[in-house]
């Protein structure tokens, strides 16, 4: 049998068509491909070229313009590439006309991200989402709409009996794709018990968020020893993991819970978005939010204006957020140091999570903001009433306890 299938690497070639760059945006062309790079790096493609052109706005037939391709044909015979990839998630006849323009194999932002969460997914849940967005994606390019689709539908070439084949293949995705849809929704509906199950509780629950690969994951295991694969890559965690972080304080131990969540990306494709909704709305049944920035990325600013951005679309907003400045052990350029706040967040701090450095800091600022949700009170309790107590220990906080001849007195917040 021949089962021998041997990987082919890709060469490739990543393609910008810069629409953004300059005025007020702090959005830079170079970079966002310095992490498109990155992403075809985790995906296991080797980048053997660039190619920006600065444009006012997308061609709608080709992406770039038609002079660029002429150069980008030049580029690829020159550096041997067999692929590009595009910065932006390219319409089907952009997809289209490329490869034909080109004669080599078009990808675009939103399939390498696709691929990379269909590698790292391992939960059944997450496999599901990322089918479920990888079908969807896929199906946008079978039927399409208007009339590029019917060129899209004569340029595969397949007229007759492969235009059945692809009209079976359509009816069978959307068999799935309602399948998954139906699967997804049972398995929320399952957490959705779970998360009933910890507001019984009352214990604090404070999801971890933030853009990729800026430590959620290393700050969670430096905090409870949850033991979650930390990779410096792209999207190393697509489940939510919950642990109790256990505390100590002068006036006795504070119980949370932490959710590490999905890494957010600047044009996270809107599949996968709607694929995992479900997980990516993690934060929204936390009572808090810790906003983890990787201090030392020279994109910092706009990491955190897309880690924002991303709350807004999923509707998580109101909730208290505490900044996390992270990485700082990475910092060589001391300019960077400054302006390490965040005007949205009711508390931030600097640490290492790698390093544990600063990390003794975050009880405290957990604590100043759990008390500024919470009420003191100061009340004799009868002896009998010990029960009361232990519950105030448990959710709240005593500051002062004094047994007395009429009973119990506590001051606590509460
Ligand atoms: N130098 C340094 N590296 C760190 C620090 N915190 C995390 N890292 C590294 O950054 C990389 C990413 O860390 P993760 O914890 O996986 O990041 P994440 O935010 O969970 O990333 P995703 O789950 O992929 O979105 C790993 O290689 C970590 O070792 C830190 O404080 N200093
Ligand atoms: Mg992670």
């Amino acid at each position: 049998m021949l089962h021998e299938n041997k990987e082919q690497i890709e060469y490739v070639i990543l393609v910008a068509a810069d629409v953004e760059s300059g005025g007020l945006s702090s959005y830079n062309a170079d970079a966002s491909l310095d992490e498109l790079a990155e992403l075809a790096d985790t995906a296991g493609a080797v980048v053997v070229g660039r190619l920006v052109q600065k444009l006012d706005h997308f061609n709608p037939a080709t992406y770039i313009g038609s002079g660029k391709i002429e150069e980008l044909k030049t580029m690829i015979y020159a550096l041997g590439a067999t692929g590009i990839i595009t910065d932006d998630e390219l319409s089907p006849s952009q997809m289209y006309n490329l490869s034909q323009a080109l004669d080599i194999k078009v990808m675009d932002r939103t399939m390498l991200i696709l691929d990379i969460f269909a590698a790292h997914a391992k939960s059944a849940e997450g496999k599901m989402q990322v089918e479920l967005a990888q079908l969807e994606y896929r199906l946008s390019r079978l039927t399409g709409k208007g009339t590029s689709m019917s060129r899209l539908g004569g340029g595969i070439g397949t007229r007759g009996p492969g235009e059945k084949k692809l009209e079976q293949d359509r009816r069978v995705i959307r068999k799935r794709v309602s399948q998954l849809k139906h699967e997804i929704k049972e398995m929320s509906a399952h957490r959705d018990i779970q998360r009933a199950g910890r507001e019984k509780g009352r214990i604090p629950v404070f999801a971890i968020v933030g853009y990729t690969n800026v430590g959620k994951s290393t700050l969670l295991n430096a905090l409870t020893g949850a033991g979650i694969l930390a990779e410096d890559k792209l999207f190393a965690t697509l489940d939510t993991t919950t642990r109790v972080y256990e505390y100590n304080r002068t006036t006795g131990k504070q119980k949370i819970l932490l959710t590490d969540t999905v890494g957010f990306i600047r044009k996270l494709p809107h599949n996968l978005i709607d694929a995992f909704r479900s997980t990516l709305e993690e934060a929204k049944y936390a009572d808090y939010i810790i906003h983890v920035v990787d201090a030392s990325s020279p994109n910092r600013t706009e990491e955190m204006k897309v880690a924002y951005n991303t709350l807004d679309k999923l509707n998580v907003t109101g909730k208290k957020v505490i900044t996390i400045f992270n990485k700082i052990d990475k910092i060589r350029d001391e300019d960077m140091r400054v302006g390490l706040f965040d005007l949205r967040a009711v508390k931030y701090l600097s640490i290492s999570a790698k390093h544990g450095t600063g990390l003794d800091e975050l009880p405290k600022v957990i604590d100043s903001v759990l008390r500024e949700d919470r009420h003191l009170i100061e009340k004799i309790f009868d002896y009998n009433e010990m029960s009361k107590i232990s519950e105030i220990k448990l959710n709240g906080e005593v500051i002062e306890e004094e047994y007395r001849d009429d009973g119990i007195y506590i001051k606590a917040y509460i």
